[in-house]
């Protein structure tokens, strides 16, 4: 099933959740700040700008993508091993996360989708990755518009 076209974005900030997904959607910031709240504060070293240290507000990734119903196959957890997670900023910058890294059975790291970053809301932007554990800025991806589940053994779509 597509995301209809009452779904369709009314702005640039809308994120496309989309691949191997039941329940395909787009997702605008205000919809993430309706689920279940996280906060994070993270610092980090950028290799061109030094280290930051930014607070974050959001969503976390795993339930934005359960709530999308990704079509494992039931039952079995080497399933989903296989699948893995593209995210897209608006720039291009693309950042490729796994299923088993942010699974709480496996590497169960707490990847937000933040709706405010330094207590500003993200709503004109669109949501902003956040990797909280990491030591260098990079998978921070901000202004996401495409989060795709595939698997590494996916022919096609
Ligand atoms: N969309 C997008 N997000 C991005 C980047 C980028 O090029 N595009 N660069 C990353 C890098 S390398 C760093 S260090 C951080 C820096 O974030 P800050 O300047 O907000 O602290 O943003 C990350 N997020
Ligand atoms: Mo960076």
């Amino acid at each position: 099933m597509q995301p209809s076209s009452t779904d369709l974005p009314t702005d640039g900030s809308q994120v496309t959740l989309s691949g191997r997904l039941g329940m395909p959607a787009w997702l605008s910031v205000e919809k993430l700040r309706s689920m279940p709240q996280r906060e994070a504060i993270v610092t980090f070293e950028c290799r061109t700008s030094g280290p930051r240290r930014h607070y974050f507000t959001g969503a976390l990734l795993i339930d934005v993508l359960q709530a999308a119903k990704p079509l494992f196959t039931p039952n079995e957890r080497k399933d989903r091993l296989r699948f893995l997670i593209s995210v897209l900023g608006r720039d291009g910058h693309r950042v490729e996360l796994s299923w088993g890294e942010i699974d709480p059975e496996f590497g169960n790291v707490p990847a937000l989708l933040a709706v405010s970053m330094d207590c500003r809301d993200l709503d004109a932007q669109g949501p902003h990755l956040v990797l909280p554990g990491d030591r260098c800025g990079a998978r921070h991806v901000s202004q996401v518009t495409d989060i795709r589940l595939w698997s590494g053994d996916q022919v096609c779509g």
